[in-house]
């Protein structure tokens, strides 16, 4: 066969690039999910790296499983707040790299039903979100800091006070250690997670690193990575993959990028190909307390537009706390969300990037709709007489309105301009949303 896949890459089943598409159509229309990033890691409350960066261990870690306890976790609320804010799809760590299961795990006693929670966390997401119409995403981590199998690295909280020491320094830390052991818990767990909770939409696995001198990294070999994508698209055949699992020659088996942290000014290079930015509301995954660098209204909104103008998606997470809740600081995030989504969903669902033809208007940021030929601007500088100029939109534009009301906006040719009279007012919404039906 000629063709089918890029250079240098091997195929790994038999989808053609249509039923591709069509597999991931609900993921591309979707545009915006919520991440939760939650486990034992809540109750010291400090990053999720917390027993890697203050290199704890199991035994000083303990505490943390028995004190355990999520009284207030209600994920129907959860549910109910994700899709109020507009998100169509959730992605639960089912497993961080702590290792901590939050489902109920035949294959070990480091799970949520052994705590005084009692409960498999995992299930009940599931079905709440799900009663929600909410796409079901699992994160699962490769990475496991608790497992006694699990061969120390660069990235272990066990590693040497050096992390570049000698290799010798980290055979002999391994030296009972055996990744074929953990290889096959990492492939057991991963079946259970697309075997007992009915259909799984989407699955993110965390995550490949290269070794660093002496300090070993991991990939490809240490997950068995293409047994285990094969066995996960035969579990789940709709499932969507993200890109984290270092597949080699088989790379195009992964569905998605996921451009971590990655400013808006730098998604630029991203499209045309399927990409998810992954981002937190502040300076942490897992719940931090005394953490107070949370992004305001505009930078999430910004981070949201900028990845649907670059034809990608957008997965925002919420850490809840050690009783199972959304802080404050993540419900007014959630809530200035939803009433901008309210007002302004339609420049997000469906949309992609512009055709090159479509100028941006000074500052602003376009997103498109080819289905229905209408061109969103996203009016992140508002014109001080009002007067907003779309440059080249002559014989383009055939009506124009603003989203959150559906207000007619007239505007008048000048040149090979259209210009647009917009109230001289700004309205009180943050970054209004201007609709252009095209010729
Ligand atoms: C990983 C995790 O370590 C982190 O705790 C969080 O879960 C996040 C979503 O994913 O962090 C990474 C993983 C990969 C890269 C950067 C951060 N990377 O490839 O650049």
């Amino acid at each position: 066969m000629l063709g089918g896949f890029s250079f240098g890459q091997k195929k790994l089943g038999n989808e053609t690039k249509e039923q591709k598409v069509k597999r991931m159509e609900w993921w591309t229309d979707a545009r915006f999910g919520m991440f939760i990033h939650w486990g034992l890691y809540a109750l010291p409350a400090r990053h999720e790296w917390v027993k890697y960066r203050e290199q704890i261990t199991n035994e000083q870690y303990q505490k943390y499983f028995d004190e355990f306890n999520p009284d207030q976790f209600d994920p129907k609320l959860w549910a109910k707040q994700a899709k109020a804010a507009g998100m169509k799809y959730a992605v639960l760590t089912t497993k961080h790299h702590e290792g901590f299961c939050l489902f109920d795990s035949k294959y070990t006693d480091y799970k949520s039903t052994n705590t005084q929670a009692k409960r498999d966390l995992v299930k009940e997401f599931v079905d709440a979100f799900r009663a929600e119409g909410i796409k079901i995403g699992f994160y699962y981590s490769l990475l496991d800091w608790h497992h006694p199998d699990f061969t120390i690295d660069l990235n272990h909280p066990q590693r040497p006070v050096n992390i570049t020491d000698t290799a010798a320094a980290y055979n002999e830390l391994n030296k009972n250690r055996d990744m074929a052991v953990y290889r096959k818990y990492l492939y057991n767990q991963v079946t259970e997670l697309l075997t007992k909770y009915g259909k799984i939409d989407l699955l993110w696995l965390d995550y490949s690193f290269a070794a660093k001198g002496n300090a070993p990294g991991k990939g490809k070999d240490d997950w068995g990575s293409v047994a285990l994508l094969q066995q996960i698209r035969k579990l789940q055949p709709n499932i969507i993959v993200n890109n984290r699992l270092n597949l080699g020659e088989y790379e195009d088996g992964a569905d998605f990028e996921t451009p971590e942290q990655v400013k808006p000014e730098a998604l630029a290079k991203f499209k045309g190909k399927s990409f998810e930015t992954c981002q937190t509301f502040s300076g942490s995954w897992g719940y931090s307390r005394d953490e107070n660098t949370w992004k305001s209204q505009r930078q999430l909104l910004d981070l949201l537009i900028s990845s649907v103008s670059n034809g990608g998606n957008l997965i925002l997470n919420v850490g809840p706390t050690a009783r199972g809740e959304f802080d404050y600081r993540a419900k007014n995030a959630l809530d200035s969300l939803a009433d901008w989504m309210h007002a302004n969903s339609k420049s997000i669902y469906k949309c992609t990037y512009a055709p090159d033809e479509y100028k941006v208007p000074d500052g602003n940021k376009l997103t498109y709709n080819a289905n229905s030929k209408r061109l969103y601007v996203h009016v992140y500088n508002y014109p001080a007489d009002g007067k907003l100029i779309l440059p080249g939109y002559k014989n383009r534009l055939k009506y124009a309105q603003f989203l959150f009301d559906n207000s007619e906006l007239k505007f008048e040719v000048q040149g090979d301009d259209a210009v647009l009279q917009l109230p001289a007012k700004k309205p009180l919404y943050e970054i209004p949303v201007v609709e252009l039906l095209l010729n």
